[in-house]
């Protein structure tokens, strides 16, 4: 009863993962993310250096190990440590279910739902485009999704998928492929302008509202573009359109108050969270219910362990999760996601992406997609996913750091 190997591999099937793969010394194996979109090989030195800690300790003990690498790190927190922490939860809490038989949620307190509602990326260059990849989705069942449109005269927008093919929403060309990050050693500089922006995307969500009609769950990521103030004017003024939530409105990591401007002049839903990896962050964001919506990922924070408790935390808030799920999280740490998204009781939404055919090659995964829920199998013991060591080694590292942003004067702003 006792860890016997912790090994790190990256891979990238179309783009950057970072896989955790611990076994006990009865021949148990669990699996974790630690994947940081352009940060990779920051991750994968940081569990190579704490493998060795893990060796020879009880693998039952995941709370206990949880605070030894928490509290032991000294230097706490920071996405580095956070996400190399959850890939060690993680892979525990796919050993102790794979030990007790069962899927990972009958041990977080057992299945809350039937299924996970989920959205999905829509994007357009203009309104034929953007109509032809939200009927894409529709199609599919899709009940929920993220509308992202490109603004005029500026050359990329973030959420806008790049490819002609992308544009159309449909099979295997619905494939979203501006995320996938474009390989280089130098960030890509795009070009951000809030005055385009503040006075494109209200018509745009009138006229999709006006075209598909009350029942469609709306979203959008404003991916910390604007001002407070500009964020409280923009979220007042798309109020008609009903959003199901405005993400990342303002960058309000910086400081939480600025998401109090915007909450003095709207009851635009409010999400926010993919770049805080811990509960010191989200404290204020929940006691003042400054946010509607939990953004983090469940690989980004510290592991099911952490998160678990800052979603219980937000229960009595009334606040309730939308877990961050893009493809730069690994099939694993989106098992981890829906693990912990089947059990919670403030389920909101789930975050999901199309993996190319190369990343289902690497990872076997066996959830389903059916009218616009995600099914976890109740047969798969623990997170529901393999990992083919074999295939994975076929796609070695390529280095694809983030695009940055710059205002039109050239000033650099948040990306
Ligand atoms: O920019 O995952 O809501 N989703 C997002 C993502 C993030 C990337 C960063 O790694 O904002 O597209
Ligand atoms: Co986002």
């Amino acid at each position: 009863m006792a860890i016997a190997k912790a090994e790190v591999f990256v891979t990238s099937p179309g783009r950057n993962f970072v896989v955790l793969r611990i076994t006990t010394d009865d021949g148990i194996v669990g699996l974790g993310d630690a994947t940081l979109n352009g940060k990779e090989l920051v991750t994968a030195e940081y569990l190579k250096s704490i493998a060795p800690f893990l060796i020879g300790k009880n693998e039952d003990n995941i709370e206990d190990i949880w605070q030894y690498l928490y509290k032991g790190a000294y230097w706490r927190r920071g996405p580095v440590t956070m996400a190399s922490i959850s890939a060690v939860d993680v892979a525990l809490w796919d050993i102790k279910a794979k030990k007790a038989g069962v899927p990972l949620y009958d041990l977080l307190g057992g299945a809350s739902r039937r299924g996970l509602l989920v959205y999905a990326h829509a994007s357009g260059v203009d309104y034929p485009s953007l109509y032809d990849s939200i009927d894409g989705y529709l199609d599919k069942g899709f009940k929920a999704v993220r509308v992202q449109f490109a603004l005029p005269g500026i050359p990329s927008t973030y959420g806008v998928a790049a490819s002609a093919n992308a544009k159309t929403g449909k099979g295997e060309s619905s494939r979203y492929d501006f995320e996938p990050a474009r390989r280089s050693q130098v960030p890509v500089e795009e070009v951000w302008d809030a005055q385009t922006y503040m006075t494109t995307l209200p018509k745009v969500f009138e006229n999709v509202r006006n075209k598909y009609g009350d029942q469609l769950l709306l979203l959008h990521d404003a991916h910390h573009r604007m001002s407070p103030n500009q964020a409280a004017a923009f979220a007042k003024r798309i109020e008609p359109y009903n959003l199901f939530w405005l993400e990342d409105c303002t960058p309000a990591e910086e400081n939480p108050n600025y998401l109090r401007v915007v909450r003095e002049h709207t009851t635009t839903p409010l999400a926010i969270g993919e770049t805080i990896n811990s509960y010191t962050d989200y404290l204020q964001l929940i006691r003042e219910n400054l946010i509607d919506y939990v953004r983090s990922a469940v690989t980004h924070t510290g592991g099911i362990t952490h998160m678990k408790k800052i979603m219980s935390y937000a229960e009595f808030y009334g606040i309730k999760s939308g877990f961050h799920g893009p493809t730069d999280i690994s099939p694993v740490g989106q098992a981890a996601n829906f693990q912990l998204d089947m059990a919670i009781p403030n389920f909101g939404i789930q975050e999901v992406m199309q993996y190319t055919p190369q990343t289902l090659d690497v990872f076997h995964t066996s959830f389903t997609l059916e009218d616009g829920y995600v099914h976890l199998d109740a047969k798969k013991p623990g997170l529901g996913v393999d990992f083919d060591e074999k295939e994975a080694a076929k796609y070695p590292y390529q280095p694809a750091p983030l695009p940055v942003d710059r205002l039109l004067d050239g000033t650099m702003h948040e990306w």
